[in-house]
């Protein structure tokens, strides 16, 4: 682990991301989030805030039950919503919804199944954000609920983790970062050492970067490939979160992206969190 300090030294936090087409609505962490239990619902008492995400369980029901009021969301321009949750145990509800409401109190609703989303694991889901309503003001979104958008006939069990709005349908990650082993979207040291790892694959004496698909069980799935000429063309089965031009080797560009992400701070603490988020090269972001 020493040996691989003075290499972290030289790839300080590089901020390469600036896409400004999405929008974040909600992260559900705690602190940090927009909306809240909606008083006089069914989930008041029922939603245990984690630190990136809420869980809805006990007697919930099927409202939307958790919301903003007060915001001034431009959202023109925007053409998708990625809603990225779980269902839990116990779940009845068939849908999620979520409801905007803009300046002059018209509202627009989605719905999506819940069965779109995996049970006990976090999946994005991506929708289209209209057809809006006749006169619907995107520009001026003022609040937003979500939940099971009824009055409350069944048990809502769901973890809710991020809401954003995004101007491209661009592919979203459904799953963790290949190299976040423990699948708990924070990069630690042995995570990123494993990236380095696969980073400093060589044949002979040249650093190719090369990686397979594993054969055997392997932390991540992959394996260092040892036998890959530098530059030799391959396809792979399914590529590694990092390879973000899929061509089976990680690059220096690559291995600095999840630096990137490992080096994410809150205040003075590195935490290495990221999310899910659409527009990005890798389908990930930095940040709970
Ligand atoms: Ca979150
Ligand atoms: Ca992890
Ligand atoms: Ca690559």
């Amino acid at each position: 682990m020493v040996r691989f300090r003075a290499f972290f030294l030289c790839f300080p936090c590089c901020a390469v991301l600036a896409s400004a087409q999405s929008i974040n609505v909600e992260n559900f962490n705690n602190p940090g989030a927009t909306g809240a239990v909606i008083l006089g619902s069914s989930w008041v008492n029922n939603v245990t805030r984690g630190p990136d995400a809420i869980t809805v369980a006990g007697t919930a029901l099927d409202v939307n039950g958790w919301g903003a009021s007060g915001q001034s969301l431009n959202a023109t321009g925007m053409a998708f919503v990625t809603i990225f949750a779980q269902q839990d145990v116990g779940n009845v509800a068939p849908s999620l919804v979520l409801q905007f409401e803009d300046a002059q109190l018209r509202t627009h609703t989605l719905s999506v199944s819940t069965a779109l989303f995996a049970l006990g694991t976090l999946t994005a889901v991506q929708l289209p954000l209209g057809p809006l309503p006749a006169g619907f003001n995107l520009a001026q979104i003022t609040g937003w609920t979500i939940g099971g958008g009824t009055n409350g006939i069944v048990a809502f069990r769901m973890t809710l983790d991020h809401l954003t709005l995004s101007a491209t349908a661009a592919p979203v990650a459904r799953l963790p970062h290949s190299a976040d082993t423990n699948r708990d979207f924070r990069l630690s040291i042995a995570e990123l050492s494993r990236l380095i790892q696969l980073y400093a694959t060589r044949q002979d004496t040249t650093r190719t970067g090369a990686y397979a698909v594993a054969t055997t069980a392997t932390e991540d799935g992959f394996t260092q490939d040892l036998a890959r000429a530098s530059g030799a063309v391959v396809t792979l089965a399914r590529y590694h979160s990092a390879d973000t031009n899929n061509d089976g080797t990680i690059s220096l560009v690559e291995l600095t992206r999840g630096i990137e992400l490992y080096n994410y701070r809150v205040g003075t603490e590195r935490t290495g969190q990221y999310h899910i988020e659409a527009d990005t090269e890798d389908g990930f972001a930095l940040g709970p």
